[in-house]
């Protein structure tokens, strides 16, 4: 896609968000009724994620060539992930400890959902667990993707050690990546209009502007203190962009049609193919994007590592439980892999927040202070999700 009619794209995705925030908010349920035109948008998206993401890292491995080359761009792209996490973990914490936007909540006790409760026995094992499905066709069928993506990991490492018999099956892998990159772009041309339907939607779904007001200030500070964490974080990023992958603030604007995607549906998952398309667009090399991104959009997430840290210190200050640095100690550890083990759909980071809640002996109740304002905060920890993947490539790209 040539750079001008990727801007203009990026104008009409953006117009469209706008709108669908002012329509939401003034048409408030009435907004709720072009709900299926955004579904419409997803499904599109969510149709070509597997064979893309199978596609594209079979492929990328193929192009590798030397195997070890594979476990150096693994190596310093795990290294990358666990960095920017914790950091993204460590300013969470500085900032919900600064303000403290705990203190003095009146708390109102409303019942959390099931399916967030049905967490509690998630352990860290699980996390690993999850890696390795003994189904693939369930695995795809419920857009699990980490282990779809450590089989077609597996898969190409064991292709590779066919020598020549492997160049005819990674050549059918170039052509279906390609192909389904093509999709992407037509796809991608549908998200004005959906990102629209999504946002006024759903902003419609909870009683329009007036009412998500009155939900944003019953925890106004929870709210401040996040956003501040992200905007913290997302500036990190950018300085790790510029003086680490050497890029200029060009990139930002070439990934802008995947973080305002990301921000419209709160799925990395689901903007992963535009993620990839944006990152291919702006020149970043085809091993790191077939390779990092889709790593990245299942197990690297900053922005709701930083989210789960400072939502769990805010519950256990409207407690009024004192966290010790020995707690806030295992709220780091258990964050940053709770983060790993969320999938990249709306409201994972709520669900598995719940195994950090629970290593550090919290209520969960305490969850049902953020249901209100969650759909809210999911969009900007996402785009933070798909912006931390973003500058990940471009750091592998320079680095391998
Ligand atoms: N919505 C998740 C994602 O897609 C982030 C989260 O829930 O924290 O990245």
């Amino acid at each position: 896609m040539s750079h001008t009619h990727a801007m203009a794209l990026l104008a009409f995705i953006i117009l469209g968000a706008v709108g669908g925030v002012f329509f939401g908010w003034y048409a408030g349920d009435t907004a709720t009724q072009i709900s299926w035109l955004g579904t419409l948008f997803l499904n599109a998206l969510k149709m070509t994620i597997i064979p893309l993401i199978i596609a594209s890292i079979i492929s990328g491995i193929g192009s590798l060539g030397d195997i070890r080359q594979l476990g150096r761009m693994g190596g310093f792209t795990v290294i990358y992930y666990t960095i920017t996490t914790a950091l993204a973990v460590l300013t969470g914490l500085l900032v919900v400890n600064w303000i403290q936007p705990g203190a003095g909540i009146q708390l109102t006790q409303t019942t959390v959902p099931d399916h967030i409760l049905a967490k509690q026995d998630t352990g860290i094992s699980d996390i690993f667990l999850s890696l390795i499905s003994p189904n693939l066709i369930s695995a795809a069928s419920e857009t699990q993707l980490l282990p779809l993506i450590v089989f077609a990991i597996l898969f190409a490492m064991a292709l590779t050690t066919l020598g020549t018999k492997s160049k005819p099956v990674f050549d059918v892998f170039d052509g279906i990546n390609e192909a389904m990159m093509r999709l992407v772009v037509w796809v991608m041309h549908l998200a004005p209009i959906g990102i629209f339907a999504l946002i006024a939607a759903r902003l419609g779904n909870a009683g329009g502007g007036e009412q998500f007001l009155a939900e944003i200030k019953a925890v106004g500070l929870h709210v401040v203190t996040v956003l501040t964490g992200l905007f913290i974080h997302g500036i990190t990023l950018v300085l790790i962009m510029l003086f680490i992958a050497r890029r200029g603030f060009d990139y930002l604007l070439g990934m802008g049609r995947a973080l305002v995607t990301a921000f419209g549906t709160a799925s990395s998952s689901a903007t992963l193919p535009l993620t990839m398309e944006c990152a291919r667009d702006n020149q970043v090399d085809a091993k790191a994007v077939k390779f990092v991104l889709p790593l990245g959009a299942t197990i690297n997430m900053d922005g709701t590592a930083l989210y789960e840290a400072a939502a769990v210190l805010f519950i256990a200050q409207a407690y009024g439980i004192d966290l010790s640095m020995t707690q806030q100690a295992i709220v780091f550890i258990t964050a940053t892999l709770a983060a790993i083990g969320a999938a990249g759909i709306p409201e994972a980071g709520l669900v598995t927040m719940v195994i950090v809640l629970t290593a550090v002996g919290l209520p969960l109740d305490g969850i049902a202070l953020l249901l209100a304002v969650d759909w809210f905060l999911d969009r900007f920890r996402t785009t933070i999700n798909v912006w931390g993947d973003s500058v990940g490539a471009v750091v592998i790209d320079r680095l391998t």
